[in-house]
């Protein structure tokens, strides 16, 4: 900035001075809107991975519970079921699918029939165990979200045992069944036995977390392959 004009040495002192507070403010300033704005910019691609992130783990688990029932549906036979309300270290629900129609179960063919869902209220994780071709049992996990409750309902079309050991309510639970003696239950205060062959309605409450979301999915099966008598 080198002029030929003489200046005065007690103004241009005061313009030097002047224009380095100039610059320690717009530094300042710089830096606070920067950390503003970066800031902005990390909260929104934070919210961003986060619904990004619930979106995921809800069109899982819609698939997994579209899944889930649509297999119990087809069911043929349950075969055995554990409840963790009732002291078991786990809920899990083993039924028959005969997917290909044969009547036999197919338990290492390419699209297995046996099928156990199971539970872990611990480490909140939803298993499939199914054999695979070689007849081996191979489990993996259902969903990459956390289950935080998986809640089991079993009940029966057979409105007669409703209120058994208890009052009558319009719904037969498989306790229901359990209470009323044999041949249609084993007084066990288990479901096992007689009561699976007459259990006909299955209905699954999830409840998934991931992170700070969490969400409630719910299935009704109808199994209509049963039958009844
Ligand atoms: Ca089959
Ligand atoms: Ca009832
Ligand atoms: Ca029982």
């Amino acid at each position: 900035m080198s002029t030929s004009t003489p200046i005065d040495p007690g103004t241009s002192q005061r313009d030097q001075g002047f224009t380095l507070v100039e610059v320690l403010v717009a530094m300042g300033l710089f830096a606070v809107v920067s950390t503003l704005l970066l800031g902005l910019v990390l909260s929104t691609a934070n919210v961003t991975d986060d619904t990004r992130a619930a979106a995921n783990v809800t069109e899982e688990s819609r698939i997994a519970t579209e899944r889930m029932a649509r297999e119990l549906r087809q069911a043929a036979a349950v075969d055995a079921v554990e409840l963790s309300t009732l002291g078991a270290s786990t809920t899990a629900l083993t039924f028959w699918t005969d997917f290909d129609g044969d009547g036999v179960r197919d338990e290492s063919a390419v699209d297995p029939e046996v099928l156990t869902y199971r539970w872990y209220p611990a480490s909140r994780r939803l298993t499939l165990t199914a054999n695979d071709a070689d007849g081996t049992a191979v489990t993996r996990p259902v969903l990459a979200g956390l289950v935080r409750n998986f809640n089991l309902q079993l009940r029966s079309s057979l409105w007669q045992y409703d209120g058994a050991g208890g009052t009558a309510d319009g719904v037969t639970t498989w306790d229901e069944l359990d209470a009323s003696g044999a041949p249609v239950g084993n007084g066990n205060g288990k479901p096992d036995g007689p009561e699976l062959d007459r259990i006909d309605l299955v209905s699954i409450t999830l409840t998934v977390t991931d992170g700070t979301t969490e969400r409630v999915f719910t299935m009704q099966a109808d199994l209509r392959n049963r039958e009844q008598n």
